[in-house]
């Protein structure tokens, strides 16, 4: 990589923190990812992010904001990217998944709080994340507890922090209020970019994001072979990498690691051996660098294919519509299409549990692992009914709680190896 040191320190960043997490994450990045055996050779792309993201990526979001453009960040998939690029802005995720400065966290936020929240204030309070500190607006949306409340103690700390209010139910009032809160936050972002948003702006802006999505759900089908063109584990550093690149270059760079894994369909190659047993993974979103799980899935003789979560299925399954002509129709296919999202923050919240079902169906899965985050309560509440169901549908079902630290890791996957084995003799 080269040096950014100028840049980083422009931005705030406490330097000598953010090498120490720079070189924690490399060494993980080396040991998780590019120990994988038999690789894609597409995946290289998204190594070479990894080893850049928070250097050309940066200065890519830097360039931007010189250009004018305004950076927005988000830490929720109910905030549509597509108004974001109307206005010609960049948007970033910015969920973190790092155990990194809890202590610090700690000092603002109740210790049981779930590690997605912590870290993010950790990564704050730490001024580690080039991402957060290049935002010119942040966006905090009204999902669980958690999240609600710590915008309001993450408000005074950045510099323009945007509340969308978000509904709990799927009535029809909920969705008016979708409707209602999207045209604030178009409002916002008119005023804060000194652009408007035009039909035309507005359906290029579908098109990009509907292209990256129709890119990783042609991904997450191609997963459904046996033996498995890919781990689970690359397929969600792709899932994570989809919050944070270029649009165009992001799909570009997915649709060509799919040719390449169509045609080891084609040719019967995979990662792990034909028969491997498989699994779905369903719960909390992953943020980059949470890859603790997926990596005591995988050294467990098992393979994930596919991710039931906001970074995953979840978050990219549906499309917006591309039909209307007026900025107002547009606006009614975006709210149809994130309406849909069965995040567990809504009650009731039937289509989720029915949609682990049909993916376990459709990637010949053998069988589901829940996991929940510690202190989640929307997660953590809906285990219990979604594996009731599962199991009474004939699909095993293991449920974990889990947080960033590496303490439980051998508990875990010892629990792990058990259910793989209660799978292969299914
Ligand atoms: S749409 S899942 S991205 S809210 S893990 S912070 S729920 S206590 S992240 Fe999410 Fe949007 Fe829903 Fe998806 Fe709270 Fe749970 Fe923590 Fe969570």
């Amino acid at each position: 990589m080269a040096d950014y040191t100028n840049m980083w320190e422009s931005l705030g960043l406490d330097l000598k923190s953010h090498d120490a997490l720079l070189s924690v994450l490399g060494n993980a990045y080396s040991d998780i990812f590019l120990s994988q055996k038999n690789r894609p050779e597409g995946m290289k792309y998204f190594d070479f992010v990894m080893s850049e993201v928070h250097g050309l990526r940066i200065q890519e979001i830097v360039n931007a904001k010189e250009q004018g453009r305004k950076i927005i960040g988000s830490y929720c998939v109910f905030v549509p990217e597509e108004l974001v690029l109307a206005v010609d802005g960049v948007a970033v995720g910015l969920c973190a998944g790092a155990e990194f400065n809890f202590e610090g966290a700690e000092t603002l936020l109740p210790r049981n709080t779930c590690s997605l929240i912590k870290s993010a204030f950790g990564f704050k309070l730490g001024k580690v994340c080039p991402y957060l500190e290049a935002c010119d607006v942040v966006v905090g949306e009204n999902t669980c507890d958690g999240k609600k409340k710590a915008y309001e103690i993450l408000g005074p700390l950045v510099k323009d922090l945007y509340i969308m209010d978000l509904p709990q139910t799927k009535s029809e009032t909920a969705k008016a209020l979708l409707k209602d809160e999207y045209r604030k936050f178009i409002t916002k972002l008119e005023d804060v970019s000194g652009k408007k948003v035009t039909a035309d702006s507005l359906k290029k802006a579908i098109e990009i994001v509907n292209a990256k999505r129709m890119a990783v759900k042609r991904l997450a089908a191609i997963r459904a072979a046996d033996p498995a063109p890919i781990s689970g584990l690359d397929a969600l550093l792709v899932n994570q990498v989809f919050f944070h690149d270029d649009p165009f270059r992001f799909t570009d760079s997915v649709n060509k690691l799919c040719d390449e894994l169509e045609l080891r369909v084609k040719n019967n190659s995979g990662v792990f051996p034909e028969g491997t047993t498989r699994v779905i993974v369903s719960g909390c979103p992953m943020a980059v660098p949470n890859w603790k799980v997926p990596l005591l899935i995988e050294s467990s003789n098992a393979v994930i294919v596919g991710e039931e979560s906001c970074v995953g299925e979840r978050g990219t399954r549906w499309l917006t519509e591309v039909g209307g002509n007026t900025v107002e129709e547009m606006l009614d296919s975006i709210v149809d299409r994130y309406f849909n999202i069965d995040c567990a923050i809504f009650t009731p919240n039937p289509s989720r549990v029915g949609y682990v079902k049909e993916m376990t169906k459709n990637l010949h899965a053998d069988g589901v692992i829940h996991y929940s985050l510690q202190f989640c309560q929307p997660y953590i509440m809906e285990s219990g009914p979604v594996e009731s169901e599962l199991e009474k549908s004939g699909i095993p079902t293991l449920r974990i709680e889990t947080d960033y630290s590496q303490e439980d890791a051998g508990q875990l996957k010892t629990r792990i190896e058990a259910f793989v084995e209660r799978l292969k003799k299914k």
